[in-house]
């Protein structure tokens, strides 16, 4: 049974999960957590594959994907956003101040611009000069665990014992223009139910979104099984549909209405962050691929 806040989240981000946990701790809501958690990680230009500093697609533009669900299913997501950095922050305005649940391009642009967001260049000079580099081969080759930080999917119980969950990201580096992920898919790349739990998925986002992965995840725990069970579940239905699995990795992480947690990936290299009464940890998981 569940004793106080938690959070978790995809790969080792234990500044995103301290601040969660910070306002966790604060008697904050799951909402809060899961928002002011991924920001740190939007805000970091060190991480590229999220917010500023994120990898742009082939033509040099940084896009940004991210969406956020609480504890009444209500949710709100933005795709293909430019030049604004808390893209999770703009989906949740558009969860709170619009009848939608997803906006595009510029529409998603001119709502974050009415609604105050500064509009700030998210190219910096390290990941334009790569893209450079990247042009002269111009290989659309998705690298697994670049760097071991990626998307950053988060989950977050409060002392409430309410759950919420985010996703967010720049996608996949060198992209198509216009090409959107899991991650601000609802069902896919992040799905909370606060009856039963949360999941989120990091990785090649095209086999999250048909399987609807992290939907998957929840429904499998709904039927009695555990975040772990359901985690390497989720990973097995891909490996069944995807003939090359072995080219790509995906990332599963899970939590209950327990409190209990579990993660699943392709191949070694991902980890999840967790942070509770329990203490502060990185969590290396399990692989198919041994
Ligand atoms: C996407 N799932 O856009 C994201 C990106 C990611 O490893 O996690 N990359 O498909």
């Amino acid at each position: 049974t569940l004793s106080g806040p938690m959070v978790i989240a995809t790969w080792d981000v234990p500044n995103a999960t301290a601040k969660a946990y910070e306002v966790l701790h604060g008697l904050g809501t799951a909402l809060d957590a899961v928002e002011k958690g991924v920001m740190v990680e939007e805000a970091d230009v060190e991480n590229q594959s999220v917010g500023k500093g994120g990898r742009p697609d082939r033509d040099g533009h940084v896009t940004l994907d991210a969406c956020i669900m609480d504890k009444d299913s209500r949710c709100g997501a933005v795709v293909y956003l430019r030049d604004i950095v808390h893209a999770v922050s703009v989906a949740r305005k558009v969860m709170e101040e619009t009848p939608h649940v997803m906006l595009a391009g510029e529409g998603a642009k001119k709502f974050a611009l009415e609604m105050g967001f500064p509009e700030e260049d998210l190219l910096t000079e390290k990941s334009r000069q790569e893209w450079l580099e990247w042009k002269k081969t111009s290989k659309y080759e998705p690298v697994i665990n670049i760097e071991n930080h990626d998307t950053i999917g988060m989950l977050a119980i409060d002392s409430n014992g309410d759950i919420a969950g985010a996703c967010t990201t720049s996608g996949m580096a060198y992209k198509m223009a216009g090409r959107i992920g899991d991650s601000p898919i609802i069902g896919a790349g992040l799905f909370v139910d606060n009856e039963v739990g949360g999941a989120t998925a990091t990785g090649m986002g095209e086999e999250v979104v048909r399987t609807v992965g992290s939907f998957l995840i929840v429904e499998l725990m709904r039927q009695g099984k555990s975040p772990q069970e359901a985690c390497e579940e989720g990973v097995r239905r891909i490996i069944a549909k995807k003939e090359n699995y072995r080219d790509i990795q995906i990332g599963f992480i899970a939590v209950n209405k327990a409190g209990e947690t579990g993660a699943f990936c392709i191949h070694p290299g991902f980890s999840y962050r967790k942070y509770s009464t329990a203490g502060h940890e990185n969590i290396p998981a399990a692989s198919y691929i041994k």
